[in-house]
């Protein structure tokens, strides 16, 4: 079926050729040395503009999630975060397997955002039958909840309570410039009250391969040795930064077109009889919906919307999930809503 619409995530974006350019010409050295220039100079940038001391380039998100958890926990202690947070849903398990750390999961709104009630419920007492949290990690756009985003202040409240309790307070910010760009504040804003940050550059912002954990100077030089410990030491890595600058010079501001794309397609699939959609969700790049009738299977909807519509998506957490991204054109989205319609209207 021509065109065929790649809805699946925005981290299927391809390098633009800005991106490929600078990628052939970067200067590289050996970053395991510390000595790749290219990557340096990304690394100062990305610490620049999230507005932390330092940062730190990582092959992947998960990578600096895990990372981050790594360095601010030790075996036995525990994490706290949203039930369907992607450290506790998507990350392969990796704080129990690679860390030894418990999560205890805190049951959110339907905004998804973790406010420091449901941080205090999950807090057990100091006891030695439980594992003693170090670490509280928020998603900010948070991805389950439909790429809802989180203010300054909804990430302050919980950094206070943090404080209080000598936690540390960790921003899975893959999508944070999607969450300044909605909320019209800086991203490194949305970071601030955290104690770390993790921001991807291989989602929306279009670079290949990459992600950064920004934080305090000896907090990212602790990260730098478990990234190493992963396997995530690169060498001749500039080619991979020198997209990564581009991504954060030129690919921020753009991210408002795949707001509205996202808008545009939640509004014409709200028309659709049958389509259950939340559109006070739909505040960033991300659409979620479900179609009413009690067998409405999202995994078997998502794989012949993508195999008899071109219409490409996942069907996670019992819903369809859309995402809009540099490399689907504005055109497309009222074809995307028209077979999806087909789609709904032959399956009822
Ligand atoms: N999310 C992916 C899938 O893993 C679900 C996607 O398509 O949305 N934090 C958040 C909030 C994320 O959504 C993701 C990726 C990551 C971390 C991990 O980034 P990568 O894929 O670079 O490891």
């Amino acid at each position: 079926m021509d065109p065929v619409i790649d809805l699946r995530s925005d981290t299927v974006t391809k390098p633009t050729p800005e991106m490929r350019r600078a990628m052939a010409e970067a200067e590289v050295g050996d970053d395991v040395a510390g000595d790749d220039p290219t990557v340096n100079r990304l690394e100062a940038m990305a610490a620049e503009f999230i507005g932390k001391e330092a940062a730190l380039f990582v092959p992947s998100g998960t990578m600096g999630n895990v990372c981050a958890i790594l360095t601010a926990t030790r075996p036995g202690e525990s994490l706290i975060c949203d039930t369907y947070c992607h450290s506790a849903t998507y990350e392969g398990g990796s704080p129990a397997a690679l860390g030894g750390v418990t999560i205890l999961r805190a049951q959110t709104g339907r905004d998804g955002v973790l406010r420091p009630e449901h941080v205090t419920a999950c807090l057990p007492p100091n006891d030695v039958h439980y594992p003693q949290p170090s670490i509280v990690v928020v998603e900010n756009t948070n991805n389950r909840a439909g790429g809802t985003c989180m203010s300054q202040g909804q990430t302050e409240a919980v950094a206070a309570l943090c404080r209080e309790h000598g936690l540390w307070l960790h921003v899975d910010g893959a999508r944070i410039c999607n969450s300044g760009v909605a909320q019209r504040v800086t991203p490194s804003s949305l970071a601030q009250p955290g104690d770390s940050v993790m921001f991807c550059l291989s989602k929306g912002l279009c670079a290949p391969v990459g992600s950064v954990l920004a934080g305090p100077r000896d907090f990212i030089s602790r990260a730098r040795r478990k990234r190493k410990m992963l396997g995530g030491g690169m060498r001749q890595a500039g080619v991979l930064a020198a997209a990564g600058i581009v991504a954060l010079e030129s690919m921020v501001s753009r991210l408002a077109e795949d707001h509205d794309k996202a808008s545009r397609l939640a509004t014409g699939l709200a028309q659709v009889p049958g389509v259950v959609i939340d559109l006070e969700s739909v505040q960033t790049n991300m659409v979620y919906f479900s179609v009413a009738g009690e067998c409405f299977d999202p995994v078997a909807f998502a794989r012949r919307l993508s195999g008899e519509f071109g219409v490409l998506c996942y069907g996670p957490a019992g819903r369809i999930r859309l995402v809009t991204h540099r490399d689907v054109p504005a055109e497309h989205i009222p074809i995307a809503v028209d077979r999806i319609a087909d789609a709904v209207t032959s399956a009822r």
